[in-house]
């Protein structure tokens, strides 16, 4: 029998911070898992150096469903991310282990294609609308089918979702950044640029808005009612999901569609939500979510509610993450669509992947596992860099959700 020989965990910042695992069996095949999550890098990297590394040598690497089990129920501890994307990290690269010792893409061990691409939306913003319908275009023309609108609210200045420079990258400083926040600025100001987009492009393609938590459940359905028009294919995480139930009330005023769940971690975070019929499309990850096995069964828990995918994918998910999610969603039934941002050249020094884009879908090629190379040497040249996401303060002060 092959066992877990080895275990290394990688913590670098090719162009930003991901930790990376890597496991060994003792027939010298390799699984690759990443562990990143945004602003807590290290509390994973430890979760995993200190406490499943030493749990994972000897056992059998074939026996996934086996060592999930193990992993969660004994922790005694459960759930959080940190805890799951530990597991998550481990999932994934047993995953790939099995997928190399089986000579077939992870896709094909999933039950094989659903479909013939993944369907992504890329993220357009602005300092205004001018320049938000700048960058909308550009996406058109790039041939995406899918696109998320933000831009900053005047008079409040840097606001979620607006770039700077080439990528838009939130844990930008080595202690957390302060932006201001205005809840009856944005909504005065967000419906008008949403219109605006549509009112210049049209409504041949899927336009997605990111409310990032910012609202309460009233003030979300008031936000839902008023782009109605709009069609918006989701307004995204509208108001914080720690209480599930909260979305019950944007649900009875509105039809704009809803999405959330990316900083959620695990079925017992969005059974309500799925079971319950509060949400259209449910945002957990292979990263955060306990990996493709857990993750899997999420989406098949989603899918007898008519509730779709609709996975973050974000740069501080790393090209691992990415080629994972794609290996789920080419399978899963109910897939939506997939978050997409293009990772920068730095990272793609470090991380290479048979993930390509083309017509705004995702493809992978026939590579066995998750087809996924990790080098080492090369991350070496990117040290571990600490970066923290924004805060966000109400004019008078006081923390607001970011
Ligand atoms: O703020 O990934 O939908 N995407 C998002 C992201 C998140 C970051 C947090 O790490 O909301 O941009
Ligand atoms: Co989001």
């Amino acid at each position: 029998m092959s066992t877990i020989e080895r275990a290394e965990v990688f913590v670098a910042s090719p162009g930003r911070n991901f930790v990376t695992l890597r496991i060994t069996t003792s027939d010298g095949v390799t699984g690759l898992g990443d562990a990143t999550l945004n602003g807590r890098e290290l509390a994973v990297a430890s979760y995993l150096r200190d406490h499943l590394v030493p749990l994972l040598i000897g056992r059998d690497p074939a026996r996934i469903e086996d060592i999930w089990q193990y992993l969660y129920r004994g922790a005694y501890w459960r759930r959080g991310p940190v805890t799951m994307t530990a597991i998550a990290a481990v999932d994934v690269a047993l995953w790939d282990i099995k997928g190399k010792v089986a000579g077939l893409p992870v896709y094909q061990l999933l039950g094989g294609r659903s479909r013939d691409g993944v369907l992504v939306y890329s993220h357009a913003s602005g300092t205004d609308v001018p320049s938000l319908l700048d960058d909308v275009a550009r996406f058109r023309d790039l041939g995406y089918q899918a696109i998320r609108a933000q831009t900053g609210v005047p008079g409040l200045g840097g606001s979620y979702g607006v770039r700077k420079g080439v990528v838009y990258e939130p844990a930008n400083s080595s202690l957390p950044d302060e932006q201001p926040w205005s809840t009856e600025a944005y909504l005065d100001f967000a419906p008008t640029y949403l219109a605006a987009v549509r009112e210049k492009f049209g409504s041949g393609f899927h336009l997605l808005h990111d409310v990032h938590h910012r609202l309460t459940p009233i003030e979300a359905a008031r936000f839902g009612k008023s782009v109605e028009d709009l069609r918006l294919f989701w307004m995204e995480d509208p108001t914080p999901a720690e209480n599930q139930e909260a979305f019950r009330l944007i649900r009875q005023h509105t039809t704009t569609p809803i999405a959330t769940g990316e900083v959620l971690n695990s079925i017992w975070d969005v059974k309500d939500l799925i079971t319950e019929q509060l949400i259209d499309y449910v945002r957990t990850t292979v990263v955060h979510a306990g990996g493709i096995t857990h993750l899997r069964r999420i989406f098949d828990l989603a899918a007898l509610y008519q509730v779709r995918t609709g996975s973050h994918g974000a740069t501080d998910l790393s090209p691992i993450s990415l080629a994972a999610a794609v290996h789920v969603d080419l399978t899963v039934p109910n897939f939506g669509i997939q978050e997409y941002m293009p990772h920068v050249a730095e990272t793609m020094e470090v991380f290479r992947t048979g993930v390509s884009l083309a017509n705004g879908l995702l493809d992978l090629d026939e590579t066995p596992g998750l087809g996924v190379e990790y080098d080492e040497k090369a991350a070496e040249r990117f040290p571990y860099d600490p970066k923290y996401l924004p805060v966000a303060r109400r004019l008078d002060g006081s923390v607001h959700d970011w």
